[in-house]
């Protein structure tokens, strides 16, 4: 990462440009895929969006986000309006609404293979459950759209004979663990995503701690990093640390109510949303390919 130090943002902002447009370029079909995890609210969703709009500077809203869901109680109200993430799902970065109407695509040669996917935060779901989706998750055996809240009740005998079905051209290349400033780390969830993602897959971790203006203090935002970093325990280049503020009403809104726009751009979020994509889309880091499924599973081609 040494070398996007220095690089003015449009420079930066460019090279992760060309490295999205060359992104298994010379793999056609392949697609490179991102689980984003962690808990209710703490900006998964708006991570998604942020990303594209680090790199268009458009507002696209492709995972709808809690627009006021500020605590835990209302993200439970506005579950019914959906805008609170139950499902797994998955979304094509840079898509054809990433940019202005009538405006051309900013990535013109770039092959739409970047997939991001949005997984429900679990509040409640013990760390075994939980742990055994996100390793059914990356095994592709759980297809974008099943509504995993609803499977939380169930053992996981109950989820691996529920998830049978594994595609095989599925592999997860990262993993992004969204931790929110203001709250405590979910240490049951960190651990149940530690072993879903280790078991047999390795994949590599991005932790991103969000919502920095929520925790003024400098002092308590080390200790919350401290705490995740304690956590994580992330060793090499399997793991990342990044913190930042995402796009959102509270720190970047459209100062002009009738504008169309939502979101200001901002050049801080920006550099450290560009920074990363770099780490992203880095070729030399790989994640290990998923274990074959046993024979008696059936399996598409
Ligand atoms: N202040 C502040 N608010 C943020 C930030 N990032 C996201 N938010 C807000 O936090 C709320 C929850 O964000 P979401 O992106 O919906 O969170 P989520 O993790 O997808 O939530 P679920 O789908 O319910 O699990 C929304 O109102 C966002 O606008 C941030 O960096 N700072
Ligand atoms: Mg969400």
């Amino acid at each position: 990462m040494a070398e996007a130090q220095g690089m003015s943002l449009n420079e930066l902002r460019d090279r992760v440009k060309s490295r999205l447009t060359h992104t298994l370029h010379d793999q056609p079909g392949k697609k490179l895929n991102v689980l984003v995890v962690g808990m209710p609210g703490s900006g998964k969703s708006s991570y998604i969006n942020s990303m594209i709009m680090a790199v268009t500077g458009t507002w696209h809203e492709i995972a709808r986000y809690g627009r006021t869901a500020s605590t835990h109680e209302m993200a439970q109200r506005l579950v019914g309006e959906s805008r609170v993430t139950s499902c797994l799902e998955s979304f094509v970065m840079f898509d054809d609404n990433c940019h202005e109407v009538g405006e051309s695509h900013p990535m013109p040669d770039y092959n739409k293979n970047i997939v991001f996917w949005d997984c429900a935060g679990f509040p409640d779901a013990t760390e075994e459950v939980y742990s055994t989706i996100v390793s059914l998750t990356l095994d592709g055996r759980i297809p974008s759209g099943t509504n995993v809240i609803e499977c939380m009740d169930q053992t996981p005998d109950q989820l691996r004979s529920k998830f049978r079905r594994v595609d095989r051209q599925m592999t997860f290349d990262r993993i992004v663990f969204v931790l929110s400033a203001d709250k405590m780390v979910p240490y049951n969830l960190v651990e149940a995503i530690r072993s879903g993602a280790e078991k047999g897959h390795d994949v590599p971790f991005i932790v991103l701690v969000t919502k920095v203006d929520k925790c003024p203090n400098p002092h308590d935002l080390q200790q919350r990093v401290l705490g995740a970093q304690a956590a994580f325990n992330l060793i090499g280049h399997q793991g990342r640390f990044k913190i930042s503020s995402l796009y959102c009403e509270d720190v970047t809104p459209w100062p002009d109510p009738d504008d169309y726009r939502v979101m200001k751009p901002n050049a801080e979020i920006d550099r450290k949303l560009l920074n990363i994509w770099m780490n992203l889309t880095d070729p030399n880091i790989k994640a290990k390919p998923a274990p074959p499924a046993p024979e008696s599973w059936c399996t598409t081609s």
